[in-house]
C-alpha cells in the first residue's frame, strides 16, 4: 500500500538492463526497461527519456494495484539520475485510461476506501509535482481519472480522433471532482470553462478538447510518439534548475493545500463514497457501461 508521501524506495540495481543485455548476448544500446504487471517503462539514457506505457487491459482503470505501481514506477524515474523526462502513453488500443476503477469505490469498507483515496492522491502529488518534464501523449479515451493523470503533466498531445474524448466528468457518474482535480483543471483551461465543463461532467472529444485548451495540441496517431520526442526536447533544452523552480513556483500552492488538508479529504471521500445514494448512482453506472455492450 502507498503511505502518505512516503514510498517504499525501490531503486533500480545499477545497471540491470545492462546486465540482462550482456548476458543474453544484446549489444548496449543506452536503454533501460523495467516492467511490472500494469506498466512498462522503457529509459533512454541518450536522451534521458522514459516512455511509461500503461498496458492494463481492457481499459488502464486506476485501480490500487495500478495507483501503487504507478508511483512506484514514477519514484524510480524520479530518483533516476540519467532520467530528466517522461512519456505517459497507453499500450492498450484506443484507451488512455478510463480514470479511477469503479469497483474499487463500490461495496467495500471504509478502511479499503481511505487507502484507495490514499494512493489517488499520492499518484497526483507525484505526477503534478514531479521535477522531471511530464508529457501525456493521449492515444485513446480519458475520462475522470485518466484526465486528470493527462492534466497533471507539463504538455498533452492527443491523437486528433474525434472517437477519444476527455474530461472531468465526474458529475455524469452522481460524484464531485474533489477541490485538488478542480484546481488542476482551471489551471489549465482557466475558470469559466472549467465551471461549465465540470458541472456537465462533459467529456470533450479531441478537437474540442484542443480548442478548450484541454489539451495543447492534436496530431494523428502514427505521429504521437515522434511529436512528443519532439516537444520533450525542446524543453529538455533548458537548464533543469531552472524549469523546476519555475514549476515548482506555479504548483506549489496547489500541492501544498492537498497536502495540508489530506486527511480530511481522505474523510470526505470515505464519507461521501459511503452513502447509500452514492452507492446506488455507482452501481447505476457500472450497470449502464455493461448494458452499452449488448
Ligand atoms: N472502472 C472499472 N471498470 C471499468 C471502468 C472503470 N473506470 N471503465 C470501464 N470499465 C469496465 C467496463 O465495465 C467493462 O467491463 P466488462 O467487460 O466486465 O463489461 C470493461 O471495463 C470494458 O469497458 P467498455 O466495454 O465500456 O469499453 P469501451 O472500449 O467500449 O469504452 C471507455 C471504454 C470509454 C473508457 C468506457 O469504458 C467508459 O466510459 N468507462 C467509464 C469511464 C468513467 O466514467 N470513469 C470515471 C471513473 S471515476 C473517476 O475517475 C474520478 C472519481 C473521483 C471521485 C470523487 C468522489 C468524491
Amino acid at each position: 500500500a502507498v503511505s502518505p508521501g512516503v514510498l517504499p524506495l525501490c531503486r533500480q540495481p545499477p545497471a540491470w538492463g545492462r546486465a540482462a543485455r550482456r548476458s543474453s548476448g544484446l549489444s548496449l544500446a543506452p536503454c533501460r526497461a523495467f516492467s511490472n504487471n500494469k506498466i512498462l517503462v522503457e529509459l533512454d539514457e541518450s536522451s534521458g527519456v522514459a516512455t511509461m506505457k500503461f498496458k492494463s487491459p481492457p481499459v488502464n482503470s486506476l485501480s490500487l494495484d495500478f495507483l501503487t505501481e504507478f508511483c512506484i514506477s514514477l519514484e524510480k524515474l524520479e530518483n533516476d539520475r540519467a532520467c530528466r523526462g517522461v512519456v505517459i502513453t497507453s499500450n492498450v488500443p484506443n484507451i488512455f485510461s478510463s480514470g479511477l476503477d469503479i469497483t474499487e469505490m463500490y461495496g467495500k469498507s471504509t478502511e479499503h476506501y481511505a487507502e484507495f483515496w490514499r494512493a489517488v492522491q499520492e499518484m497526483w502529488l507525484r505526477v503534478y509535482g514531479s521535477n522531471m518534464v511530464t508529457i501525456a501523449a493521449i492515444n485513446g479515451s480519458s475520462p475522470a481519472g485518466g484526465c486528470l493523470v493527462a492534466l497533471s503533466c507539463d504538455y498533452r498531445i492527443m491523437v486528433e480522433n474525434p472517437k477519444f474524448s476527455i474530461g472531468l466528468n465526474e458529475a455524469q457518474l452522481g460524484i464531485v471532482a474533489p477541490f485538488w482535480f478542480k484546481d488542476t483543471f482551471v489551471n489549465i483551461v482557466g475558470h469559466r470553462v472549467a465551471e461549465r465543463s465540470l458541472q456537465l461532467g462533459s467529456l470533450h472529444p479531441a478537437p474540442e478538447a484542443h480548442k478548450t485548451g484541454l489539451v495543447d495540441e492534436l496530431v494523428p496517431e502514427e505521429k504521437l510518439q515522434e511529436r512528443a520526442a519532439a516537444v520533450m526536447a525542446q524543453w529538455l533544452a533548458l537548464p533543469d534548475h531552472a524549469r523546476q523552480l519555475t514549476k515548482s513556483m506555479m504548483r506549489r500552492a496547489v500541492l501544498d493545500r492537498l497536502v495540508a488538508h489530506r486527511e480530511e479529504d481522505i474523510q470526505n471521500f470515505t464519507t461521501f463514497i459511503s452513502k447509500e445514494s452514492i452507492q446506488k448512482s455507482l452501481r447505476m453506472y457500472m450497470e449502464m457501461l455493461k448494458k452499452k455492450k449488448h
